[in-house]
């Protein structure tokens, strides 16, 4: 056997144990044990074989540091037909994540058996791929095919539940996995169990039209990805064709997917999004703070959000305002937030409420005087700021971790309010903040190691995908979004319309494109932060005329029905002439001759704009890698996944 797997029989059941920590990914030397396991037990004394893993999860993938790199053997399609045709059962025996290439071991098994708390699924899709060792073809002969393309094209994994309720596993079994596993292999022998392959059964009876359904739904919901349309032919072919002829499909399809650009972004996303949360220096056992109860300053929109955050994973929170009347206010947004998300079934009404129970509210900043972490989420008024941190400093006991949710503003000015700048660090919240995943945590010059090192802790708790940003304006995101809105405006005075700028970046695979962007924030946010700033740090005035215009003509954007859109009752843009004339207008005073312009040329020079401003935050330090911004543009900023961000498609494509 190799270092990775190891086969011992007790009794009359031949045990397959694989160990490849940290997730037991299908490794060549995993495979390769597995296979000697396998072959072997064909001719000992076992009457049954069982798969099963040490350390924390079974089997959570094929090895993906091996993509892309020549494959070797065995191969696992190969390996699990070898399993799969076994003359003896085979039970596959599953805890914590069976992911991917590892779920597929336990279809191509003969019996599948789990604890309750393990989840199930096949996420190859989040990778721009698809299950390529006959996933798509026993999924939908075990499941149904409506089930199998739920299943394959979302990608979110699955509890053992559901999975018991789909048959895509036969038993749950309670207390130890290990012994309840052999117990039941045993049984298994005891009644004579046959070998049960899933190749061998067919597709139950298929909806009419259920697969142009889904090409259709895919095509919405994963624009421009070819892996999902890719899953719906497999699944189809799995009703329509034999399996090994389904399985001929399945693997030139997976093998375009991983030759593919977009599955080259999306792994390079994989590891860029865990490498993000490391930091360069920042000894892997730093001693990290506890907190186990947090205080939020301001119930508006983004303390709500971020109240929610943490009541979701447990952690009590109390929530301050300056009267019990926005208090009321923000609390309410709070229960409308709940009863959502029990509507669209993302949570129960039980769980909605003991979360909801979590969150408390208080005018009194005494009542933070035990928290383990307070987050200010007040206006973006650096006096106000400050004034709410010295209030901090003196009623948060030693220890406690004073954080701002600020977008942009100086945070070491911030922490220079206090006594104790070593325990302020930025906590860049995106709104809603209950469900975007991105957190930009800012590291203040002073900011100690166990309070970066705790802030990186939480995010994972709290289900953010943390970044570390250095202190500058705008830190990251907001920073390189500058240039990006300050190159719309001079593409609109040089010719294109508002509707043109975002067609050309949403077709190209942005979720929205920049002036829709900008009026969903609100033009009156960047209007204010440019009154605080001079004319140098303003720049050219050309990149902000026109929204200014807009704003003094008292268009905001969405939440007073127009800006560079007017906006019908369901709060859809609807292109506006009268923005075009204004545009007009400020082209001709600055004596700007308008011109046709091309898709091509619009997203060219607003993805430089980015690129090149993300450039200067690498020479800067500012963020540690470039896989960093593209993990923040990714999860903050609605850039196309399929893309990896745009430092990535700067190096791949440019
Ligand atoms: N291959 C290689 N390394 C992996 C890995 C994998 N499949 N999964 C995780 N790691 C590394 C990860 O980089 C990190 O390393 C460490 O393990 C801990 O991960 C043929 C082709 C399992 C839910 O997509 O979703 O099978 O940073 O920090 O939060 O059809 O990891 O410590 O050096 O994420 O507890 C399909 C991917 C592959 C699952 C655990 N499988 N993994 O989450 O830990 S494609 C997946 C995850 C496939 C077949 C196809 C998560 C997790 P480091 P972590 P976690």
């Amino acid at each position: 056997m190799t270092s990775s797997v190891d086969y011992q029989l007790e009794g009359d059941i031949g045990v397959i144990t694989v160990r490849n920590p940290p997730v037991n990914a299908l490794s060549q030397v995993v495979r390769q044990g597995l296979h000697e396991a396998v072959t072997a037990a064909q001719t000992d004394a076992s009457k049954a074989l069982l798969i099963i893993c040490e350390g924390r999860t079974f089997i959570a993938g094929a090895d993906i540091t091996e993509f892309g790199k020549v494959p070797l053997e065995p191969h696992l399609p190969d390996l699990l037909n070898i399993i799969e045709a076994s003359v003896k059962p085979v039970v596959a025996a599953l805890h914590g994540t069976a992911l991917g290439g590892g779920f597929e071991t336990a279809l191509a098994a003969h019996y599948r058996c789990a604890v309750e708390s393990a989840r199930v699924g096949l996420p190859e899709v989040k990778l721009g791929l698809l299950p390529g060792a006959g996933g798509t073809q026993r999924v939908p002969r075990l499941a149904g095919a409506a089930a199998a393309l739920d299943l394959i094209s979302s990608g979110a994994p699955i509890t053992a539940g559901k999975a018991l309720q789909l048959g895509l596993i036969d038993k749950i079994v309670d207390g130890d996995l290990h012994d309840g596993a052999i117990a039941w292999a045993k049984t298994l022998v005891a009644d004579g169990a046959p070998v049960r392959r899933s190749s061998e059964l067919s597709v139950p009876d298929v909806e009419p039209g259920l697969f142009d359904e889904y090409r259709a739904r895919l095509g919405k919901r994963a624009r421009g990805q070819i892996a999902p349309q890719h899953i719906v032919t497999c699944v189809e072919a799995a009703v329509n064709s034999p399996f090994a002829e389904g399985r001929v499909i399945e693997r030139e399809l997976f093998i375009e997917c991983m030759q593919s650009p977009q599955s080259i972004a999306m792994r390079h996303l994989f590891f860029a999004e865990r490498e993000a949360a490391k930091v360069e220096g920042l000894a892997k056992d730093t001693q990290r703070r506890p907190i186990d109860a947090v205080g939020i300053i301001g119930g508006g929109t983004m303390g709500g959000g971020i109240a929610m955050s943490f009541a979701n994973a447990g952690i009590p929170v109390i929530m301050l305002d300056v009267s019990d009347e926005a208090l009321d206010r923000g609390l309410s947004i709070i229960d409308k937030n709940y009863a959502g998300s029990v509507k669209r079934g993302k949570l129960d009404e039980d769980a909605a409420a003991s979360c909801r129970a979590l969150i408390t509210g208080s005018t009194d900043y005494a009542a933070l005087a035990d928290v383990d972490l307070v987050i200010e989420a007040v206006f973006e008024d650096p006096d106000l700021k400050k004034k709410v941190f010295a209030q901090l400093d003196e009623v948060c006991k030693p220890g406690a971790i004073l954080a701002t949710n600020t977008s942009y503003q100086d945070v070491d000015q911030i922490a220079l309010a206090t006594q104790r700048p070593e325990d302020v660090i930025g906590m860049h919240f995106f709104s809603p903040a209950h469900i975007m995943k991105l957190l930009e945590i800012v590291r203040g010059e002073k900011t100690a190691d166990d309070v970066l090192a705790t802030v990186l802790r939480l995010a994972k708790k709290i289900r953010k995908v943390p970044v570390v940003s250095g202190v500058c304006y705008g830190f990251i995101g907001n920073r390189m979004l500058r240039p990006y809105g300050k190159q719309s405006q001079l593409l609109l005075l040089e010719g294109a319309t508002p509707e043109q700028v975002d067609n050309a970046m949403q077709d190209w695979g942005m979720a929205m494109g920049p002036l829709r962007v900008f009026d969903l924030a609100g033009l009156d946010v960047g209007y204010k932060a440019r009154q605080a700033l001079s004319d140098d740090m303003k720049g050219d005035p050309k990149t902000y005329r026109v929204p200014d215009m807009l704003v003094e003509m008292g268009r905001l954007g969405q939440k007073s029905g127009a800006g560079f859109y007017t906006y019908d009752e369901n709060r859809r843009p609807v292109p506006d002439t009268a923005v075009v004339e204004l545009i007009e207008q400020a082209a001709s005073e600055f004596g700007i001759e308008r011109r046709e312009m091309s898709d091509e040329e619009i997203v060219e020079r607003l993805i430089s704009a980015l690129v090149d401003e993300g450039r200067k935050i690498l020479d800067e330090g500012i963020a540690q890698r470039s896989g960093d911004i593209d993990v923040v543009y990714v999860y903050g900023y609605g850039f196309p996944v399929s893309r990896g961000g745009p430092m990535h498609y700067a190096d791949t494509f440019s």
